[in-house]
């Protein structure tokens, strides 16, 4: 809870210093695909090996997400293929939506 609070008030603070590109919302929604390699459920943190992410101009690479809402960790397990959007929420690359095909 400490932390979405946190994430909320400086994203609000952020807010007016961003400027979101004007293709960044139609690439929004699009998921991505990656392998869950660790998982920090104290820091609500997912090390992803992820493919390209378009809507950031991403490459494909291993490395550190933040989760939010922070209860979907609990969905996932080392070694899991999932598709998940990952966005930036206050500076912090951020998984938003996070899903496990069956
Ligand atoms: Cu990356």
């Amino acid at each position: 809870m400490i932390v979405l609070l946190l994430a909320a008030s400086s994203g609000a603070f952020a807010a007016g210093v961003e400027d979101a590109g004007p293709s960044t919302s139609a690439a929004k929604t699009a998921m991505s695909d990656g392998e869950i390699k660790k998982i920090d459920r104290e820091a609500a943190k997912l090390t992803i090996k992820h493919g390209e992410l378009k809507n950031l101009g991403m490459p494909g690479m291993t490395m550190v997400f933040r989760v939010q809402p922070a209860t979907m960790i609990d969905q996932v397990k080392v070694g899991d293929k999932v598709r998940f959007v990952a966005e930036k929420v206050a500076g912090a690359l951020t998984v938003t939506s996070l899903e496990v095909p069956k």
